[in-house]
């Protein structure tokens, strides 16, 4: 069911540091966060954890749209484990998830030690944290930060790669397990071919898991981009592993992006077929070309090729680590997240790609990527200049409203 909502940005800036409407009822500031992990359940966007600066967030929290079109933000527990650079996976049935790997200012053994996976369930009816079940099994995968975990269309839950959690510690994980719910075992799968971390994991309605952007090692290079010119696809039917080439269609992809991003941030449409990839840096920090990005590459599953869509609307503010969720069948949600010198409480909503009106009667429809926007009353879909060409309500123009996502970011103190 599509959720009658409305969001507008200069219209309810309540609180001093917020880019988007917050209820009257919400009495706390919006969190600023990266390395987040989020997912939808009902229609609700759930976050949990990720990186303040100093310390990690052990919140669980919502964003939801009341009938006003008022973006409700709302604690639902605190007591869970404070940790960034994981992934959540939710249990069929919608009423809890896995929350596997992570960095947690806990571990600081970086010894050779091999630690299991740090693995919790949360459930939303008995709001309660618990260990998962099975890691006291003798082959459990290790523990890691910024890796991949999907459910894939059998049910079950596939872990690759990432680092070896704590500080300075560049060992990438090169493996792929699975864990099933319902027996509560994990398998060691055949070792892959390559080991990724700050890539991005999609599971394929046909049973695939595609893994896209990251970082690898190649000799003795820890920071070696996985280009966005290819791609590697699981098949969860055999265990199998295979590199697929992608085609980079989107000219400025190859011109000005280097094809080399991690960190980003991907969602697949409701259709199954494309993916719609923000934002993320090149991942050379600390060099003079080190760049964020705040565009959308789609990617059709199909063609294998990116296309990079003008969009319309206000732009994201350039950042990596951002949360994505889809909301609905219209509606992605792109939030939080940092640059080299913010951390952000943004979040940006893309309208989904119309179907193209003239398309062959028995073709499949074919989406209008140029109908893609930025928008900031998503009952309408207007955008922001849409509704107000000229004047911008509560005399907010529109460097004002970007001063406020500047002043909205925290700046990272360390280097
Ligand atoms: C968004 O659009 C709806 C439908 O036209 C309208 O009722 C609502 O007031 C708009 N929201 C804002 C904040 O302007
Ligand atoms: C679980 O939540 C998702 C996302 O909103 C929704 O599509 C699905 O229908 C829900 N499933 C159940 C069993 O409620
Ligand atoms: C989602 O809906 C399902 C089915 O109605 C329900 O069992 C589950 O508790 C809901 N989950 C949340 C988090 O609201
Ligand atoms: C793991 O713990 C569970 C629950 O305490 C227990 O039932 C099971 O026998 C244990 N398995 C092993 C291999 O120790
Ligand atoms: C998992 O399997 C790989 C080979 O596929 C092996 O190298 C590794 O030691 C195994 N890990 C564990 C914890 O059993
Ligand atoms: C992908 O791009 C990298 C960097 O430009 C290049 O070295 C590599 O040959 C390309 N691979 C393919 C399959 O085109
Ligand atoms: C695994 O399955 C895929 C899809 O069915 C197939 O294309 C591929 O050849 C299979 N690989 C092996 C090694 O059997
Ligand atoms: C817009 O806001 C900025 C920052 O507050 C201000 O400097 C500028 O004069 C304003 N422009 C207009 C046209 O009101
Ligand atoms: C290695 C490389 O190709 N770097 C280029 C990445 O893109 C920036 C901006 O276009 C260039 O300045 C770099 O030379």
């Amino acid at each position: 069911m599509f959720i009658v909502v409305t969001f507008l940005v200069a219209l309810f800036i309540h609180k001093s540091c917020s880019i988007y409407p917050t209820a009257e009822s919400a009495n706390t500031i919006n969190p600023i966060l990266h390395a987040s992990t989020a997912f939808t359940i009902n229609g609700t966007v759930y976050v949990h954890g990720g990186s303040m600066i100093a310390s990690n967030s052990n919140q669980l929290f919502s964003i939801s749209f009341d009938e006003y079109g008022l973006l409700h933000y709302e604690i639902i527990n605190e007591q869970g484990p404070a940790v960034s650079y994981h992934q959540a996976i939710i249990l069929p049935g919608n009423d809890s998830f896995i929350v596997f790997g992570g960095l947690r200012y806990d571990f600081l053994d970086v010894s050779d030690a091999v630690e299991p996976i740090f693995a919790e369930v949360y459930s939303f009816s008995q709001n309660k944290w618990s260990i998962l079940p099975g890691l006291n099994q003798t082959a459990v995968p290790s523990d890691r930060q910024q890796h991949c975990a999907v459910m894939a269309s059998n049910g079950l839950i596939y872990i690759h790669g990432g680092v070896v959690p704590g500080p300075g510690n560049s060992k990438i994980l090169m493996d792929s397990w699975v864990y099933n719910p319902l027996t509560q075992a994990f398998t060691n799968l055949s070792t892959p071919p390559i080991g990724l971390y700050d890539s991005s994991a999609i599971a394929l309605s046909d049973g695939r898991i595609l893994y896209v952007g990251g970082l690898t090692s190649k000799d003795s290079d820890y920071n070696y981009p996985f280009y966005l010119n290819r791609s590697m696809i699981y098949y969860t039917d055999n265990d199998t592993w295979i590199e697929q080439e992608l085609k980079t269609q989107a000219i400025h992809v190859i011109d000005h992006y280097n094809i080399s991003r991690k960190d980003a941030s991907a969602v697949l449409g409701p259709e199954g077929r494309y993916i719609y990839y923000f934002g993320g840096t090149n991942g050379f920090s600390g060099y003079d070309f080190e760049l964020y990005y705040n565009d959308i590459l789609v990617l059709d599953t199909q063609s294998w090729t990116w296309v990079a869509p003008d969009i319309s609307g206000i732009k994201p503010t350039h950042r990596s680590e951002s949360i994505g969720a889809r909301i609905n069948n219209e509606y992605v949600l792109f939030g939080f997240g940092a640059n080299s010198a913010y951390v952000y409480s943004e979040a940006n909503f893309l309208r989904l790609p119309e179907v193209k009106k003239d398309t062959i009667s028995d073709a499949e429809d074919e989406l209008d990527f140029e109908s893609l926007k930025w928008v900031y009353n998503i009952t309408t879909g207007k955008t922001y200049y849409e509704q107000y060409p000229t004047v911008i309500p509560s005399g907010i123009n529109k460097s004002a409203v970007i001063a406020i996502t500047v002043v909205c970011g925290l700046v990272i103190l360390s280097g």
